[in-house]
């Protein structure tokens, strides 16, 4: 019999460190920034490829097999660099994503910016390997980093007058030139207590690093049991409202893209089917799973609506 001894390496960063201490220590490792310690310096730049410090392990997280980096980071949507698969990874090398401020506003009692390295006091980082289907039939499994959510908006206070959550991303033409497709600035939105699941992720890496560009860096939506669309990429806007907010790709094509987008196979897009998808890197076509996989967590939310007219 083997016993495992338990090293120190296998204590979490937040078993060894006070909690205040660890929430507090800067994420983004900066040789300058870490031998200068206590001196209050700006941000450090969310530099794709950084490695980020202090990730624990998340229970949500799926045992499929993850997509190799290559594909995670070359195959993307993200129509303001380009609508090619291959456009963002060259278009947004050198988008500026510091300083970055974004700003939560709305029917919240305690409206306020941040910056990256205040979001990334929030919470602990965590890593959560999630299952991500596009509408376009394709998936990918994906070890993204990120805080929930909820725990953004807990500190905003949202006041009893907020149902939605709107979300908008950065729009800089001039970083943009290949924008195309749909309206800029790229809007998404979410019911409140859809926001405020734990499986709804602000996303700030992947693969133990700062989000590369064409994955939406600084800051992204991750909302795994929903269509690809919905995890917005580059935030700078986030606005607690009262009704339900305009989605971009609800604005260019009603019919073909509805507000709750939840990945269900029995609602085909009208032009094709949801059934099955392909796992980029495998040959064969899956089963598309409903609420993608994520049912025993999220159906509960959607208990009482239509699903087929809720699309
Ligand atoms: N701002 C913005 N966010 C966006 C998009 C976009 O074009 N612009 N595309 C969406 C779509 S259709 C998908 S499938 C996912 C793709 O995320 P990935 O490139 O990290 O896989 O981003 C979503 N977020
Ligand atoms: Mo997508």
């Amino acid at each position: 019999m083997i016993i495992k001894s338990r090293q120190s390496s296998d204590l979490r960063y937040s078993q060894v460190t006070p909690k205040g201490e660890y929430l507090n220590r800067r994420r983004f490792l900066s040789a300058g920034s870490l031998a200068l310690g206590a001196l209050t310096l700006p941000a450090q730049p969310a530099q794709a490829g950084t490695k980020l410090e202090g990730v624990v392990k998340s229970s949500y997280t799926v045992s499929d097999k993850a997509t190799p980096y290559k594909d995670v980071t070359t195959y993307n949507n993200f129509y303001e660099f380009g609508v090619d698969k291959e456009d963002p990874a060259v278009n947004a090398k050198n988008f500026r994503t510091s300083p970055w401020t974004i700003s939560v506003e709305g029917d919240v009692a305690k409206p306020r910016k941040f910056d990256i390295s205040e979001i990334l006091k929030i919470a602990p980082l965590e890593e959560r390997i999630y299952r991500h289907r596009c509408v376009e039939a394709w998936s990918m499994v994906v070890p993204w980093i990120g805080i929930p959510l909820n725990a953004l908006l807990k500190l905003v206070e949202p006041t009893a007058k907020a149902k939605y959550v709107a979300f908008q991303s950065l729009y800089d033409p001039r970083q943009m030139p290949k924008a195309g497709a749909l309206d800029f600035p790229y809007m998404e939105g979410l019911r409140l207590d859809e926001a405020m699941h734990p499986l709804t992720m602000l996303t700030v890496g992947l693969y133990g690093e700062v989000l590369p560009n064409q994955n939406g860096a600084p800051l992204r939506l991750t909302v795994p049991w929903k269509y690809g669309f919905k995890g917005i990429k580059s935030i700078n806007r986030i606005r607690l409202v009262g009704s339900q907010p305009s989605t971009s790709w609800n604005t260019m094509a009603a019919r073909e893209y509805g507000f709750y987008s939840n990945v269900n196979p029995n609602v085909d897009h009208p032009r094709w089917s949801q059934a099955k998808e392909r796992r980029i890197g495998e040959f064969f076509k899956r089963d598309t799973l409903m609420f993608n996989g994520y049912g025993d967590q999220v159906a509960g939310l959607y208990s009482g609506l239509d699903l087929k007219k809720n699309y």
